[in-house]
């Protein structure tokens, strides 16, 4: 309880903080996006990482506002590096389950690229295959509409939950994002890695674009990209950080 009030008194009071992590394009080096990620500078207790206060704004429902705060930061960041001369990036959010069964959601969304300018083709939500699992017909209703207005759709974590092929098909995305778990174990173990050559080819296959995570080592890096990996992240280039070290690494419009 005692944890709810300062966080609820944390988002008032913007001790809230984004930190992004590059998307690298793989073949090229350069980045194509960058993932919006939250952190709490507590006054006493520094810095508290996502792990720690998500479970309860979900459970708490201050997972609404918290995301609302999100998005409008990071679409706000995505305009000023647009403004500042360089060439367009996707913004891309992770969006709780929560957020995305809120019947106002894509009336919020809309609203804060119509507050900010930043266009849909710049956005990218990222939601989980357990949200669209829970109830496929709703979830494919939303991300319809998602679609429709030309914001991107990811699936993160992608290859942990249980989409099945035949949905996965019918599902307006852009992305999947293969979970770190299996990247990790690359050069380890012939499975996992079996795994992320399925999931390449199951992307392409369907004309999605898909972004490895955590990539840690150069090895993990070499065998992403033979095997037509385009995209990734990972603190091999960079670990998450505050938006101020995001520009020297962004390209002027060309
Ligand atoms: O950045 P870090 O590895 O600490 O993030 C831990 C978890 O918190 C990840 O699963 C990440 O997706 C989640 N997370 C980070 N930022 C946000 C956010 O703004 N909204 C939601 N819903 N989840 C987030
Ligand atoms: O669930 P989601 O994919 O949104 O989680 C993103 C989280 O992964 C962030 O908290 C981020 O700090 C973490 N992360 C990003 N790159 C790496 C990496 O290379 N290694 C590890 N261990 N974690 C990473
Ligand atoms: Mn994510
Ligand atoms: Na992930």
């Amino acid at each position: 309880l005692l944890l709810e009030a300062s966080f609820r008194q944390a988002i008032e009071e913007e001790q809230l903080v984004l930190h992004f992590q590059p998307q690298i394009d793989l073949f090229t080096g350069h980045v194509r996006g960058v993932e919006a990620l939250v952190r709490w500078e507590h006054p006493e207790k520094g810095m508290i990482s996502p792990g720690d206060f998500i479970p309860l704004a979900e459970e708490t429902g201050l997972i609404v506002p918290m995301g609302e705060w999100v998005l409008r930061q990071a679409c706000r960041h995505a305009v000023r590096w647009r403004d500042l001369g360089f060439a367009p990036i996707r913004m891309t959010v992770n969006i709780s389950a929560r957020q995305f069964l809120k019947e106002r959601l894509i009336e919020t969304v809309l609203g804060i690229l119509a507050e900010t300018g930043l266009e849909p083709d710049d956005l990218e939500l990222e939601i989980t295959e357990s949200m669209i699992m829970h109830d496929i017909e709703r979830a494919t209703g939303i991300m319809n509409r998602i679609a429709e207005t030309g914001i991107h759709l990811a699936i993160d974590d992608f290859g942990t939950g249980y989409s099945s092929l035949a949905h996965l098909k019918r599902f307006p995305l852009t992305t999947l994002k293969i979970d770190r778990a299996f990247v990790k174990d690359i050069g380890s173990n012939l499975e996992d890695e079996a795994i992320i050559k399925a999931i390449i080819a199951l992307a392409h296959s369907l004309d999605l674009q898909v972004v490895a995570e955590g990539i840690e080592t150069m090895e993990q890096y070499g065998f992403l990209k033979e095997n037509g990996c385009e995209q990734g992240q990972g603190f091999l280039f960079s670990r998450p950080v505050p938006a101020d070290r995001i520009s020297p690494l962004l390209r002027p419009r060309p």
